[in-house]
């Protein structure tokens, strides 16, 4: 061991998630991991393992990839370690034991391949007692369409990273419309270059912000459903 290395058990919460931010940004996944593991072991609750070592930490690689300092590469090794990581969080933020609320199918957008915030929305809704049905990445209409119907979902989540494919959120939205289908669902649309007047110009019932507030959408339009029906 060189005498340099870091202990992570050694290093207090605060510099622990520091040292994790900047491990997520060297893309190193079982250092990664062993923080995950160590923050939860000192009684850290999964959702905030999620948000202030992880979440955070992947602002910064954002940053430095939108600034020419870091490349796809490099953005790869970091979205891995944090796959890595969520993976630890998944099944403890799914463990509320809550009852089946509702069904959500979700995927990125046809054209794009981003899947981090997606996978995290997926996880907060399961975690928030919502089935899910993950359909990944490059979604055509065709396969929104059928997995929807296959599924009886009661909400479709639409997520795009690219300004170039969040359009493609409004084909889907507009061949729902076509084919008499728009109302069934409940359309809730994220992703970072979206906005609140985006998500209204396309048809969506909501624009979320992140995984927090479309769990908390995804209940309000839940309960409303249920009132109506009521
Ligand atoms: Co991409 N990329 N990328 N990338 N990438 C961005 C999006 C970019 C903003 C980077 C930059 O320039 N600053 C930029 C887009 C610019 C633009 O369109 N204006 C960009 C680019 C340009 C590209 C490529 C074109 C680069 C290239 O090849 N030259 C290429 C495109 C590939 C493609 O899709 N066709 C590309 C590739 C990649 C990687 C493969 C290297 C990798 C993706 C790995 C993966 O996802 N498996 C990658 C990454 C990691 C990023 C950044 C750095 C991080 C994205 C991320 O995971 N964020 C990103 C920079 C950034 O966003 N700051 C960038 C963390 C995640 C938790 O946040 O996804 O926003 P986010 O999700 C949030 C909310 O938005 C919301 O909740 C989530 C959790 O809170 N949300 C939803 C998201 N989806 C939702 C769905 C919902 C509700 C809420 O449904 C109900």
């Amino acid at each position: 061991m060189a005498d340099d290395e870091i202990i992570l058990s050694e290093l207090d919460d605060e510099e622990l998630v520091l040292q994790m931010h900047d491990d997520l940004y060297d893309g190193l996944k079982e250092e990664i991991e062993e923080g995950v593991n160590i923050l939860l072991g000192r009684g850290w609750a999964p959702y905030d393992v999620l948000t202030k070592a992880l979440v955070a930490g992947m602002t910064i690689v954002g940053a430095d990839f939108r600034d020419g300092i870091l490349f796809v590469p490099e953005v790869l090794l970091a979205a891995n370690a944090m796959k890595a990581g969520m993976a630890i969080l998944k099944p403890l933020l799914a463990e509320t034991g809550a009852p089946r609320v509702g069904k959500m199918v979700i995927g990125t957008v046809k054209g794009d391949i981003h899947d981090i915030g997606k996978n995290l929305v997926g996880m907060m809704m399961e975690g928030a007692g919502f089935e899910v049905v993950d359909i990944g990445i490059n979604n055509p209409v065709e396969k929104y369409l059928e997995t929807l119907e296959a599924e009886g979902a009661d909400i479709l989540g639409m997520s795009a990273l690219l300004t170039t494919t969040m359009p493609y959120m409004k084909v889907v939205i507009d061949t729902l419309k076509e084919k008499g289908m728009r109302d069934d669902y409940i359309v809730l649309v994220g992703g970072a270059p979206l906005n609140e007047e985006f998500g209204k110009a396309i048809g969506a019932d909501a624009y979320c912000r992140d995984a927090a507030v479309a769990v908390q959408t995804a209940k309000d339009f839940i309960a409303r459903k249920h009132n109506k029906m009521a």
